[in-house]
């Protein structure tokens, strides 16, 4: 076979192997079409390059299987110390917890935790509206009820909206700190309330905000209550792999105490290393994820994880400013971390968004609104051009 025909055959099995060069090459080629984050046009993502520590250290410990934590106990061992650290940036050093898939599996850990501690029929999840799709996800297979809360006027959860969706029926209340869509921080302080009054089960989604506002207080910001330190919080996500600068998978979910999982774990007595209780949705797990994560706080430590953010949100600044200056568009609402949401006044946001598009800039659409995610792959200049293209798309649009 040629070549140039094995390169033609290159989407299906073939029975003879092709040789590293050829495929390295191919793939070069197949891969070119994706975008990258140092080419700044990604700006409506929350995942970032990850730090180049964390890439050298995944790639050396790729093989490790937390699933079987027998085989690999040192690795285990590391997995808890990062979770006691990420523990301690929320306020909890008896954290219980594990480095999950996504934050999608650390919702789903949290609701299956509510929903068997309080061992009710069809029991009733109260969100925000503007919750992530993780909980739609998490119900369906859980067979719970959703229930979505509106907002109030500066897009947080509503909280009387909250108390009053509280029935018998009520197994848990979520909270969420850095809103998928404005990146808002939903009054957690009183959610804690509501849930101690009503004694239900509070989870406090914070996939995004986890790695950002624990660092508030410290640069001199408002800094909302949102973790541990309220009586009321039972279970928060926390991903590595947003503001984290981990590879992915390591999405993040920690508990108040060893206790809350016994509601979820399983013994699993055959396994090569010996037996072992699991509390995750995935079996084989991602020793490197872990050992990552725990890198990654102790390289950077607190302080370069405040540097990160505090360049994150300078530069969220300027972009506000910069799209203030712009005619025919305007901020959401003014960001509280580094999530921007921009709306027009003259046209269709989706337009706004085909015309980035067109030019390059990969943006998030919400109904209503183009997210921007000011993330650690953002620099100054990107913001700059980007302003400088949006400028241009609201022109053409207004004319
Ligand atoms: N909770 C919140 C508040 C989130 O924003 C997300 C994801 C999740 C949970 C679920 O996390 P996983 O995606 O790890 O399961 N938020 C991002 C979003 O929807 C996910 C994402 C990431 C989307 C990168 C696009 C992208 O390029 O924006």
């Amino acid at each position: 076979m040629t070549l140039q025909m094995m390169l033609r055959r290159m989407n299906e099995m073939p029975e003879k192997g092709l040789p590293k060069s050829v495929i390295l090459k191919e793939l070069e080629t197949k891969l070119q079409r994706d975008l990258t984050y140092s080419s700044g046009k990604i700006l409506g993502s929350m995942c970032t390059e990850p730090h180049s520590l964390a890439k050298q250290i995944y790639l050396q410990y790729f093989e490790k299987n937390l699933g079987d934590p027998g085989l690999f106990p040192a690795a285990a061992e590391l997995e808890q110390e990062a979770i006691r650290m990420l523990g301690l940036l929320l306020s909890n050093p008896n954290a219980c917890g594990r480095i999950v898939s996504s934050g999608t599996e650390a919702n789903i850990l949290a609701l299956w935790t509510a929903r068997n501690r309080a061992k009710k029929e069809r029991g009733e999840v109260i969100v925000p509206v503007s919750a992530h799709c993780s909980f739609d996800k998490a119900c369906d297979l859980l067979n719970l009820k959703l229930i979505k809360v509106r907002l109030n006027r500066r897009f947080q959860m509503d909280v009387k909206a909250a108390e009053e969706a509280v029935t018998s029926k009520t197994v848990v209340m979520v909270g969420v700190a850095g809103t998928t869509g404005l990146g808002v921080v939903d009054p957690i302080h009183e959610l804690s309330e509501i849930a101690l009054a009503h004694n239900i089960y509070l989870h406090v989604d914070a996939a995004f905000g986890g790695f950002v506002l624990p660092f508030f207080e410290e640069l001199g910001l408002d800094a909302p209550e949102f973790d541990f330190r309220l009586p009321g919080v039972c279970s928060i996500t926390i991903d590595s792999h947003k503001m984290g600068l981990a590879p992915i998978p390591a999405g993040g979910i920690l508990f108040k105490d060893a206790s809350m999982t016994e509601a979820i774990s399983m013994r699993v007595p055959y396994l090569a290393g010996g037996e072992t209780e699991q509390f995750t949705v995935m079996g084989t797990r991602s020793g490197a994820s872990s050992i990552a994560v725990w890198a990654l706080l102790m390289h950077l430590g607190r302080e370069g994880y405040k540097a990160v953010v505090e360049q994150c949100l300078k530069l969220t600044g300027k972009l506000v400013e910069g799209i203030q200056q712009i005619d025919g568009i305007d901020i959401v609402t003014q960001p509280t971390i580094n999530v921007v949401g921009i709306k027009s006044n003259i046209v269709d946001a989706r337009l706004v968004a085909k015309e980035l598009r067109k030019r390059g800039w990969a943006v998030a659409l919400f109904p209503g609104y183009i997210r921007i995610v000011v993330m650690p792959h953002v620099k100054l200049s990107h913001i700059e051009s980007f302003l400088e293209d949006l400028g241009k798309v609201m022109k053409k649009l207004d004319g």
